[in-house]
């Protein structure tokens, strides 16, 4: 049996953090599948657009070796849905959202992973825009 892996994320100004969450949500399955979070979610959420658009952002996910398909996150409220849709085994979030998905318990089982230490989008950001 196939064993299916689901995870979410905005990876906007893609970095090794957001590389290494991805692979090691592929190591825990046979089949991983990504969420990549819609520009009106993250507007919504973080009150900024994205430097990368929700396009750039997928094509981007979706050619990482780990990667076996990618769709578009149009809601955190929607998390159910797509783990259903995708027949999901596994959900797989950074430990920045420990606890916050524990009720998907009952379709699937939860996995909280520690972040990448010392590396952001925010902070990467913010470098670039002082070199500048
Ligand atoms: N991440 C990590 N280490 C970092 C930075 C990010 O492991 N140094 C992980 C996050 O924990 C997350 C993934 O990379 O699992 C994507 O991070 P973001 O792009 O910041 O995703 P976010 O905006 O939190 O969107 O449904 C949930 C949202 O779509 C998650």
């Amino acid at each position: 049996m196939t064993r299916t892996v689901i995870t979410f994320g905005t990876f906007d100004v893609f970095h090794v953090g957001h590389l290494r969450v991805i692979e090691r949500a592929a190591a825990l399955g046979d089949r991983l599948v990504v969420g990549v979070s819609a520009d009106a979610l993250n507007l919504r959420k973080k009150g900024r657009e994205p430097v990368f658009s929700e396009r750039e952002r997928m094509a981007i996910v979706a050619a990482l070796k780990p990667v076996s398909e990618v769709f578009l996150e149009e809601s955190l409220e929607l998390k159910r849905d797509y783990i259903r849709t995708y027949h999901a085994d596994v959900l797989v979030m950074g430990d920045d959202w420990k606890g916050r998905f524990d009720d998907m318990a009952d379709v699937c089982e939860v996995v909280y992973l520690p972040r990448t230490p010392a590396i952001s989008t925010t902070a990467l950001i913010e470098k670039i825009s002082g070199i500048a």
